[in-house]
């Protein structure tokens, strides 16, 4: 088989590149090693910058978005028992969209599947072969049988534990990284949120997060040990540490429920340099990891698709390898300021164990400039509600 490029993985960032290329008219498959259902389950992220909000419009898939997605001017930061607001949209003129990452990757797929482009699930052993000459290929196991496919491009859209970064030299990359000593706890509940805006919450027993899916659905998150395992966790106990976490007002109008989902995440800061090799590229996870704290993970493979897709329509479209030569340039310089923005929170809210009593105070300054200063908070809104790309 012979295709001008295969994507590996069928999370946002293949999904959007894949929609992207399409729109096009560059032939694109995605090989995605589980099956379509398991990539549904998944519970990630809930926030959408209003850049991917856009590209989801500007290739027709927004319907549901538009519909079902909660707009948010503001979110509430937590701290010494009180709260202070933090306008997005006063200073930015913009604003995010909750929205699921799952309800994202459903309107992908079913445009995908609409428009007729090829996706490969449960496409097993995917290995990568002659990325550095002008012939790549990928191979993979299928119904008990081994396929290739020979292409011009391969996209590496396979997360941080994927094959693609994994299949090059350990001398090709550089790679920049902060794991974090502590996870976090999140539960899913079809409860209604306590709150119409998202709370982000410092507490000296640890960081917790007050998010939701819709009016009926959702979703919270306390910091937890690293290594904790979320079956350690009753819902009583989840709800009540919740609740020592917050604002009197807030932890009163928490509606309790059984959880259906609930699962730990690592926290980690992650960047591999650069995002090129040969004809093989890098995008979203797969290049780069961000704490959520920021809600910048789903955002930045957004933005990395878009990239993407731009330096290959040069290619293929303009025959001019410019933007390709550029990618790697262009995506790391907003990448690198989404990990500043995600380390920053990340920093700010959650609690250290071994903080030197300067550090603590240094926190606690952040947060006294927040409280006093217009233009801190715009600072921050405008990296919340997401920089240009
Ligand atoms: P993804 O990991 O989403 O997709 C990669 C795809 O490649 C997967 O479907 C995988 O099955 C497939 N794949 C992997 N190896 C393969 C192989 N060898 N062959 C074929 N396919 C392969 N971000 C936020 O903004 N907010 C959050 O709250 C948040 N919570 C998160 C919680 C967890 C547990 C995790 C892991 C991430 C979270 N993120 C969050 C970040 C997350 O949303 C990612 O940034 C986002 O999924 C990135 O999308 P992709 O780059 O497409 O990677
Ligand atoms: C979520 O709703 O899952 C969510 C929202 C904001 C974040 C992280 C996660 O920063």
């Amino acid at each position: 088989m012979r295709r001008q490029v295969v994507i590996i993985g069928s999370g946002p960032a293949g999904l959007m590149l894949g929609a992207l290329l399409g729109r096009a008219g560059i032939d694109n498959v995605i090989l995605e090693r589980k099956s379509r259902d398991y990539v549904l389950g998944r519970i990630r992220a809930g926030v959408l910058e209003d850049g991917t909000v856009g590209l989801l419009r500007s290739l027709g898939i927004a319907g549901r978005l538009d519909a079902e997605g909660l707009p948010h001017h503001g979110f509430a930061l937590g701290f010494a028992h009180r709260r202070l607001r933090i306008d997005l949209t006063e200073g930015t003129g913009r604003h995010v969209t909750v929205y699921g990452q799952t309800e994202v990757t459903r309107d992908l797929m079913d445009a995908r599947l609409a428009a007729g482009m090829e996706t490969v699930y449960e496409a097993e052993d995917v290995a990568l072969h002659d990325f550095d000459g002008p012939s790549p290929r990928v191979t993979y196991a299928k119904d008990g049988r081994t396929h290739e496919i020979v292409c011009d491009v391969i996209a590496g859209c396979d997360g941080f534990h994927g094959v693609a970064r994994e299949s090059l030299p350990a001398s090709a990359l550089t790679t920049f990284e902060r794991v974090y000593p502590f996870g976090w706890l999140g539960v899913l509940a079809n409860v209604p949120p306590c709150s119409h805006e998202l709370i982000y919450a410092a507490h000296e027993r640890g960081f917790a997060l007050c998010s939701m899916r819709s009016p009926t659905r959702s979703r919270y998150y306390v910091q937890c040990a690293a290594d904790e395992k979320a079956e350690a966790w009753s819902d009583q106990r989840f709800w009540d540490e919740l609740r020592r976490r917050l604002d009197p007002e807030a932890a009163a109008a928490v509606v309790t429920g059984p959880s259906i989902e609930k699962s730990v995440a690592p926290l980690r800061s992650f960047v591999a340099e650069p995002l090129r090799f040969g004809r093989l590229f890098l995008a979203g996870d797969a290049a780069h990891i961000v704490p959520p704290t920021g809600a910048k993970g789903l955002n930045l493979a957004a933005g990395d698709a878009f990239y993407l897709a731009e330096a290959l329509e040069e290619f293929f479209v303009e025959r001019s390898e410019a933007g390709i030569d550029d990618y790697s340039r262009r995506a790391l310089a907003r990448i690198w300021k989404a990990e500043r923005f995600s380390w920053w929170m990340t920093s700010l809210l959650h609690r250290f164990d071994h903080l030197t009593p300067f550090e603590r105070r240094m926190q606690d300054a952040e947060f006294a400039l927040l409280e006093s200063s217009a233009l801190a908070r715009a600072a921050l809104a405008e990296n919340y509600v997401g920089l240009p790309y």
